[in-house]
């Protein structure tokens, strides 16, 4: 495990082949159950580069209403699906928290797509860390600090590696400035799936 800056823990290649083959198998049965979607920009309607599912009681979306967690699929009203065991493992595993996770967000880079940089500011407990998983092409991932305009460094996030944010990196801006086509060959058709395990409501 490497410490990339304060609250940034990096596992290169935490997953192993099989567990990243066994995770893409249960991905597929959640988009089944639950569709990747286009969300959209606040205010404008203008939809992400990056699709997105959940699985989990809770998940993120956004549209013209606003970004928000929601207990149903926001175009097939079904609640969204379960978990994959894989999952809270790694969650039990790794995040130092003593509460399980209520939503992974789950993102699908196509090779152009991108993710502006943001802060993670939706959820209500901040204490909880956001641990993310990283499967198919390599992607340039940058995080700065908890102000917009300050000094950023670039990480190279591979299929596999998984990335911790917690303490004072929680609330840092963040993105993914560009996906590397051809990097991995875990998913047939290629791009990248990231998944960001969160905790969102006080468990206390
Ligand atoms: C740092 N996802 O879903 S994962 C997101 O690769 C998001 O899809 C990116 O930013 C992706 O919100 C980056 C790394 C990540 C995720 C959540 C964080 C870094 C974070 C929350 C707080 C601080
Ligand atoms: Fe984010």
């Amino acid at each position: 495990r490497l410490a990339i800056a304060p609250g940034v823990i990096h596992w290169p290649g935490y997953l192993p082949a099989e567990a990243q083959a066994a995770l893409v198998a249960d991905l597929r049965e959640v988009a089944r159950q639950a569709p990747f979607f286009s969300p959209r920009m606040p205010r404008t309607g203008k939809p992400f580069s990056v699709r997105m599912t959940n699985c989990g009681s809770l998940g993120w979306v956004s549209d013209e209403r606003g970004y928000r967690y929601q207990p149903l699929h926001p175009e097939t009203g079904l609640a969204w699906p379960p978990m994959p065991a894989l999952l809270t493992q790694a969650w039990r595993e790794l995040a130092d928290y003593p509460h399980p996770p209520e939503a992974c967000l789950v993102n699908f880079y196509e090779a152009s797509a991108k993710m502006g940089l943001h802060q993670d500011r939706d959820e209500q407990d901040f204490e909880a860390p956001v641990l993310s998983l990283s499967l198919g092409d390599t992607a340039m991932f940058r995080i700065g600090g908890t102000e917009r305009g300050g000094k950023t460094v670039s990480l190279k996030l591979a299929s596999g590696d998984v990335l911790l944010f917690g303490g004072e990196a929680r609330l840092a801006y963040h993105g993914i400035d560009r996906i590397l086509a051809g990097s991995s060959s875990l998913l047939p058709q290629g791009g990248r799936i990231n998944l960001t395990l969160r905790r969102v409501t006080r468990a206390f």
